[in-house]
């Protein structure tokens, strides 16, 4: 004899304005999943929610993370198609408390040291505003690189030296150590000489380059504002963690979080052909992001009620089916105005959006708006080896090809969104 699916009753937690009536709707459909008790739930959420914890959330004394959220509604029994009326609500409650803390003056860049504004790549000759005259300028920038595995980071620095061939502006890129140059070289040879993917590489050291490109900038004059072309140095310093490493299970995630603490900007990589298969983006995410989270609020504190980082997120692989048709269905693929072939995807969050909302990436979504300045994060729609051509024949309208020996690049490899989001973050 089958059981019946317990009733769960209306705890429908969407008019809940406040903590306490969130926390009332959690205690209904605890009752209706047959009051679990405080240890109980600390064991289900395998000690994601102490007891002490889970005593304070469910009186209403304090929101839940939404990872703690999840692990209660895990507790309590409510099926994932059911979690959306209850992630909303989390949402709307804690964007306004968030909101509720932030300084009164709420200028971000008034709290922070003079920052470079991005450099865009378009426009090469606009002169960059600068506080006082300057002869050149070195930046250093600690970028991490965060993904499930295979989600494209390694192949991705492998293609920045083709990128810089292709950008409208003068940069060169050279490798800032010996280890960096060696890797810089080989991968170049593989992607860009032998148009195929460097081999899976585990790279223990930062990756160190150096960009460099003259610059125009303009500064304060007796009233007036001078330009003057300068040399501009950007020393990078880019961690390329193994995938598994942002995984709880992993022994070494603590040192990426150390790493992700520390750093200036965050590349984040979604994977939307991984995510087809594995449904997996969230669990390569959220233990990572609510380790960052305690650090950072522990040791310098929430900018604003959210993490400082820059954050650019890389919908990668936007060559592929999974991405790219996506995008043509959905009518955010164009050209570039200068009528060549070139393509571009319009709307780089939007597609993300659509592509992460029936997936395990939708959470991924929520805790970026939740705890990234949305002035801070920006969208990439991201190809190591760029967009395959329309015109070609149904068959050959994919830029890589698999075979039984190994994947096939197609027509040359001109990487989209690679330098972007690197200089976006300066
Ligand atoms: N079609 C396509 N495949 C890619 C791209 N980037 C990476 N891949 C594939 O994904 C695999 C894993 O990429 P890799 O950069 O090593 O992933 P990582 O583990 O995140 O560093 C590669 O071997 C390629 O087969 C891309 O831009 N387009
Ligand atoms: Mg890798």
């Amino acid at each position: 004899m089958t059981d019946f699916p317990p009733l769960r009753g209306e705890s429908d937690p969407t008019n809940a304005s406040t903590t306490a009536e969130f926390a009332a709707k959690m205690q209904e459909a605890r009752h209706w999943a047959g009051n679990p008790s405080l240890e109980t739930i600390a064991r289900i959420s395998e000690g994601y929610i102490p007891k002490s914890t889970a005593h304070d959330i469910l009186k209403g004394k304090r929101l839940p993370k939404l990872d703690q959220l999840h692990h209660l509604l895990v507790a309590f029994k409510i099926p994932r198609s059911e979690w959306e009326p209850w992630q909303s609500t989390w949402m709307r409650l804690s964007t306004s408390q968030s909101r509720n803390e932030e300084p009164p003056s709420g200028n971000l860049d008034e709290t922070r040291p003079f920052e470079l504004p991005p450099l865009h790549l378009e426009d090469a000759e606009t002169p960059i505003p600068w506080p006082t005259p300057v002869d050149h300028v070195d930046i250093h920038r600690k970028i991490v690189l965060w993904g499930p595995p295979a989600s494209g980071k390694t192949c991705f620095l492998a293609a920045l030296n083709a990128a810089i061939a292709y950008a409208p502006r003068n940069w060169t890129l050279v490798g800032g150590d010996e280890n960096s140059a060696y890797f810089l070289d080989e991968a170049t040879i593989d992607l860009v000489g032998h148009c195929r993917f460097p081999p899976a590489t585990m790279i223990g050291r930062p990756i160190r380059f150096h960009l460099t490109s003259p610059v125009h900038i303009s500064y304060p004059w007796h009233g007036r504002r001078k330009v003057r072309k300068i040399p501009l140095r950007i020393q990078l310093s880019i961690f390329d963690p193994p995938g598994g490493s942002f995984d709880s299970r992993h022994s070494r995630q603590q040192q990426v979080i150390d790493l992700l603490a520390q750093a200036d900007g965050i590349i984040y990589f979604f994977d939307a052909v991984r995510e087809a298969q594995c449904e997996d983006a969230w669990d390569y995410f959220h233990s990572t992001l609510s380790g960052l989270e305690r650090k950072i609020e522990t040791e310098q504190g929430f900018m604003g009620g959210r993490l400082p980082h820059r954050l650019a997120v890389c919908v990668s692989k936007a060559d592929t089916a999974e991405v790219f048709d996506r995008a043509i269905e959905y009518g955010l693929v164009a050209r570039s105005p200068s009528g060549s072939s070139d393509l571009r995807v319009l709307n780089p969050d939007a597609l993300f959006r659509k592509i992460a909302s029936d997936t395990s990436a939708s959470f991924v979504d929520f805790s970026i708006r939740r705890f990234f300045h949305a002035s801070r994060v920006r969208y990439f729609a991201t190809s190591s080896v760029g967009f395959p051509l329309q015109e070609q024949g149904s068959d050959r309208r994919r830029k890589v090809i698999w075979h039984d020996d190994g994947p096939e690049i197609v027509g040359g490899v001109y990487p989209v969104n690679v330098l972007e989001p690197i200089l976006w973050m300066n």
